[in-house]
């Protein structure tokens, strides 16, 4: 038994194939399909509006992961954003159903679909697995790099083999930070555009590259230093929230209040800059919340 499994006091590994390795060969394997279909959309699904996409390759990519989780976890509940409709509520509704197992699978078969769409390549495959609640597992795979981010709790975070360790900056002016846009116009456009702008003076430079759980992989490997946004799903961040914690980190809501599965607004950094960073936000009347 390992110590994660020690710790938790569960019978932890089912059948021959660790939770890790099946979350990284799930990763693999879709991350690999999506690369393949790269520049073969032609018919565009939207989901609420022309800015929220949905693809064949997300519901395939989403399906091939959930096929692998139940070959080796029947018995585990799996959440993945293509079987939830748009929208806040039923978002919380599917968690609170999705939460009656006591281990959660959490799939964002491809975060960052409107990057595939359009050729911009930084999209990824993000699974988490949650035990009563808490993310103990977190991959996050950029096909495109052949990158392939694990977190386990307790036990750190690593980049092939590499440990991640978040970046040093002490301050807001020396930092790099990403924001984002989802698509949701009504509530958290107007809100993540108040933040940028409080942001745009204060820090080195802004970056909005469009997959949140890509960009909590990369505050976690130190390349930023810290992410904010406004109205994202649980999907979105399950498995980069460990990964930012496991590499030093700090993940809380736009309040500063500490991460949970039902997080929506929220602010991860370094650790260092994160007072800073939260303070901007609330005096701009950005949390969301
Ligand atoms: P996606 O690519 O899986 O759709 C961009 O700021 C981030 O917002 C991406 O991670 C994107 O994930 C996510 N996103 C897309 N549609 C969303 C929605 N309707 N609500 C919340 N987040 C969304
Ligand atoms: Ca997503």
């Amino acid at each position: 038994m390992n110590r994660l499994e020690s710790n938790l006091k569960v019978p932890y590994v089912v059948g021959s194939k660790s939770p890790t390795a099946v979350a990284i060969n799930s990763a693999s394997k879709a991350g690999e399909w999506i690369k393949s279909r790269l520049g073969t959309i032609h018919d565009l699904n939207t989901k609420q509006s022309p800015h929220d996409l949905v693809t064949d390759v997300d519901k395939g990519a989403e399906a091939m992961i959930r096929k692998l989780i139940l070959t080796h976890f029947p018995d585990h509940a799996i959440l993945g954003e293509e079987g939830v409709a748009p929208g806040a509520a039923a978002s919380a509704a599917a968690l609170s159903q999705a939460s009656t197992s006591d281990y959660l699978w959490i799939v964002d078969p491809m975060d960052g679909t409107t990057n595939f769409v359009h050729g911009f390549p930084f999209f990824c495959v993000s699974i988490a697995l949650a035990y009563k609640g808490e993310v103990i597992i977190g991959v996050i795979y950029d096909p495109m790099c052949d990158e392939m981010f694990v977190a386990e709790k307790g036990k750190g975070a690593y980049l092939h083999g590499r440990r991640t360790r978040v970046s040093a900056e002490a301050s807001l002016s020396d930092s790099l930070v990403a924001v984002g846009f989802n698509p949701e116009q009504e509530f958290a456009l107007p809100m993540n555009m108040r933040g940028l702008n409080a942001l745009s003076g204060k820090v080195r430079s802004l970056r909005a590259s469009g997959s949140a759980a890509l960009h909590l992989a990369y505050v976690a490997a130190g390349r930023l230093s810290g992410y904010y946004e406004v109205g994202l799903n649980v999907w979105d961040v399950a498995a980069g929230a460990l990964m930012v914690q496991e590499s030093g980190g700090k993940v809380t809501d736009t309040a500063g209040q500490p991460y949970h599965l039902g997080t929506r607004h929220l602010i991860a950094s370094n650790g260092i800059i994160h007072q800073e960073l939260q303070e901007t936000i609330q005096e701009a009347e950005a949390t969301g919340l």
